[in-house]
């Protein structure tokens, strides 16, 4: 009758103890004051040394009972502590199908990408082929060889960031041009344009120290600045509207003689004046030229063979008219804020 009534003592208590366990740890210092060298059930097993042999068997049984008994609410509780733990890490990983999906980021293409394309179709349909080069290049090629040797005063205005006395961000994306003659020279007739970004040494709302150039280059015999004016005008209207006039001014470049800059009839009041022409009726957009006889020389051409001519259009301006930008630097800042404006539907 003493060991039922020990052994309903034990069992109640611990399922006492068992009703306040939370977790694994709690459970696993609980299971060590039952289970554990001294716990309660260890104890028991004590007072096997000394009771008669007669008893020891019985009370061997015993023991054994309430070991299985007790252990048994252990692992039981270890079982459930654990279903709980997977059904609560379950529901943290939950995904709810019934949520609208995330809007992927569409992406627009760059407005000056846009310009560059539509620049290099426009040549390319003319027979141009487009060409690179790299953004660091020498002295050599982007000032000596465009007849603006060491100490000439016309290198300030396109003044450029230097890596070392020889290598430096090209200014235009003429040392390219120089490059391509190199590569072609006395073939037939060289008809390329290079589009690219060129660094300058300026920074204010109207001049990025990183811009787009589009320069074309052509060089075969007897090409004339008459080639010149009615290339440039079919560029124009092309990119800017069948009814825009081109105007022609004498200009100096060292590397083209003669030189001109090359005016548009305003694209906003197609002539007339306003704010964007400073009422003159006429914009400026790019400079151009026959190619010097030394640039062709230095670039391995006999300028008695041949000749050429050349345009170095700054095409952000093109791209600040066409989608109404106001300061250059925002072409050049990458903030989606701004780019996201320029959504291909939006634009075209
Ligand atoms: C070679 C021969 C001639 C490229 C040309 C211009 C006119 C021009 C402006 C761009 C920005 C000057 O600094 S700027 O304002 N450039 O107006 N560029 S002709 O002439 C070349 C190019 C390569 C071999």
């Amino acid at each position: 009758m003493e060991k039922n009534m020990e052994r309903e003592d034990i069992i109640n208590n611990l399922e006492i103890a068992l009703k306040d366990i939370k977790n694994k740890a709690d459970l696993a210092n609980l299971k060590a004051t039952y289970l554990g060298k001294n716990g309660v059930v260890t104890k028991l097993s004590l007072k096997m040394k000394e009771l008669p042999n007669e008893e020891k068997r019985e009370y061997g049984k015993f023991l054994n009972e309430i070991k299985e008994e007790v252990t048994k609410k252990f692992s039981d509780l270890e079982k459930r502590l654990e279903e709980q733990a997977l059904e609560e890490k379950l529901n943290s990983e939950k995904i709810d199908i019934t949520l609208p999906a995330r809007r992927s980021l569409k992406g627009s293409i760059h407005p000056m990408t846009r310009i560059v394309e539509e620049l290099e179709d426009l040549f390319v349909s003319m027979g141009y082929d487009v060409v690179s080069g790299p953004e660091i290049d020498t002295d050599l090629n982007s000032f000596t060889k465009l007849n603006l040797p060491v100490g000439h005063p016309a290198r300030d205005s396109q003044d450029t960031f230097y890596l070392d006395k020889d290598y430096l961000l090209r200014p235009h994306t003429s040392p390219a041009q120089v490059r391509t003659m190199e590569a072609n020279v006395n073939k037939e007739p060289l008809r390329i344009v290079c589009p690219g970004k060129v660094y300058r040494r300026d920074d204010d709302a109207t001049h990025s120290h990183q811009f787009m150039q589009f320069e074309g280059l052509v060089v075969g015999e007897d090409i004339s600045l008459a080639d010149l004016k009615g290339t440039l005008e079919l560029f124009a209207k092309k990119l800017l509207g069948e009814k825009t006039k081109v105007r022609f001014r004498p200009s100096y470049f060292p590397f083209t003689e003669p030189s001109c800059e090359v005016d548009v009839t305003c694209f906003k009041c197609s002539g007339k004046g306003c704010n964007l022409c400073k009422d003159t009726g006429w914009i400026e957009v790019l400079g151009a030229g026959v190619v010097h006889p030394n640039v062709l020389r230095m670039s391995g051409y006999d300028p008695e063979k041949y000749t050429g001519f050349a345009f170095g259009p700054g095409i952000d301006r093109f791209a600040m008219f066409k989608y109404g930008i106001t300061d250059i630097r925002q072409i050049y800042t990458n903030d989606i804020r701004f780019l996201e404006q320029f959504d291909r539907k939006d634009v075209d």
